[in-house]
Formats: structure tokens, sequence, C-alpha cells
């Protein structure tokens, strides 16, 4: 009984956050159950404080008693410790370096310019837009021929192949088209992103993006009172 308890998994996230959502997405794709602990983060449990007493943050990933926190770091915690199922990053070195590399190039990068576009408006917003814009064009023109190597630069995910800047791209522009019907712009442009645009629709159509996603009428919701929150405050 006690083994049962330490060999277990818990996740302390939040239904909102897209970081849970990345450790989520992992623990999904290699089939590893785990318990969800959704967390206040206005009023953290003294379980998250204790365990990620750094930056107070969620996702933490608890296994056998033990916590891991950051949301990259965890993947590759996950994809190193359970070998078997699916892959998060390849096994070719080279090719996971790339992998890393336009993984950090979209979480430091892409991340926060794609979520001041959502929480501006005005010429502020047109700036943050024209920034999304020129990296996703990076990402089409720099981006797929190393990431999607050995299909020629074309996406293809499965749940078999999804990999760790996979995961980190769903987390940030998956409900694209939510945002441009929140926001009435254009994100993805086929014309100009092509690439980029089959790749959304590519990891949109795997099963474990499709089970874990909220229904769309709910991220319109989500994504109205976050910018409306957003707006008021600023
Ligand atoms: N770099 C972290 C970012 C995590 C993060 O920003 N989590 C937010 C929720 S989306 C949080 O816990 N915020 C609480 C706070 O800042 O007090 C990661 O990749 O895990």
């Amino acid at each position: 009984m006690e083994e049962e308890t330490e060999s277990k998994v818990i996740l302390h996230g939040t239904f909102m956050s897209p970081y849970s959502k990345r450790v989520e997405l992992a623990l999904k794709l290699k089939s590893i159950p785990y318990l969800f602990v959704q967390e206040d983060l206005q009023n953290k449990s003294q379980t998250l404080l204790q365990h990620n007493p750094v930056h107070k943050k969620v996702p933490v990933l608890v296994h056998k008693g033990k916590p891991i926190s950051e949301s990259l770091f965890i993947i590759e915690y996950i994809h190193e410790t359970w070998r078997n199922g699916p892959k998060l990053l390849p096994r070719d070195p080279y090719k996971r370096s790339k992998v890393r590399f336009w993984a950090s190039y979209i979480q430091l990068h892409l991340f926060d310019t794609v979520m001041k576009v959502v929480k501006t408006e005005g010429e502020k917003q047109e700036k943050a837009l024209a920034e999304v814009k020129e990296k996703l064009s990076i990402i089409e023109k720099e981006g797929l021929k190393e990431i999607f190597s050995d299909t020629d630069g074309k996406p293809t995910v499965t749940n078999e192949t999804m990999s760790l800047v996979d995961i980190v791209m769903c987390t940030l522009l998956s409900p694209y088209k939510a945002h441009e019907e929140v926001l009435g712009l254009k994100i993805v442009d086929p014309e100009t992103v092509p690439g980029v645009y089959s790749w959304l629709n590519a990891i949109n159509g795997t099963d474990v993006v499709k089970d874990l996603s909220p229904p769309y009428e709910q991220v319109l919701e989500i994504l109205r009172s976050f910018r409306q929150m957003s707006l008021s405050r600023s």
C-alpha cells in the first residue's frame, strides 16, 4: 500500500494554465495515470508552496513523493523516466537539440507576445501582432525544416510522434481560431505561414489534444473573460 502511494503521480495545476496543460499532454501521451490537484492561485495550497518554494507556481509534478517544477523540465523528466510508449524527444542528439531549440524559441519569443495580443488593444496590440507574425514567419522559414527534418519540413503529428516542441506550440496556439474570433484578427494566416497553419491543424487533429481541449464555446468564454480582466487592469 505504501509502495502504491510512493509511486503515485500527482500533478498540481490549474484548468486554465497552458503550462499545466503541457504536462497533462505529456502524461496522457505516455498513458501515465495521475491525480490532478486543482490549485487556486489566489490561495495556493501549502503543498504547492512546499513543493515549489522558489517560483511558487504551477505546474508541479510529484513522483514517488518528489516534486519537479517548470513545465519543460517536467516533460524531460517524464520522457526520461517512463521509457516505454511514445518518445517526447528524438533519440538522435542533433534532432533532439533542434526540438529543444525550437521549444525554447517558442517559449521565450512567442509565448508572451501572443499573450500581449490577447491582453491589449490599439497601437500596443498592433505592435504585438506584428511581432507574433514575424516570429511565426521565422518558424515557417527556419523552424519547420529542422523540427520535421524526417518529412522534408512537412508537419506530421500523431499521438505516437508528438514531441516537446509540438506540446509547447499546442499549448500556445492550438486554440488560434478562438483567439481570432474573440479578437477579430487574423493571427495564423494560411497564405503567409501555410506550414505553421498545417502544423497547428495537425496538432489539433490528434486524439490526445481533442480529448484534453475544452469545448470551443468554453474556450471563447475563457479568452473573453481573460481579455476583459486584463484590459480593466491596464
Ligand atoms: N516557467 C513556468 C511558468 C509557470 C507559470 O507561469 N504558472 C502560472 C500559471 S499559468 C502560475 O502558477 N502563476 C502563479 C503566480 O505567478 O503566482 C513553467 O514553464 O512551468
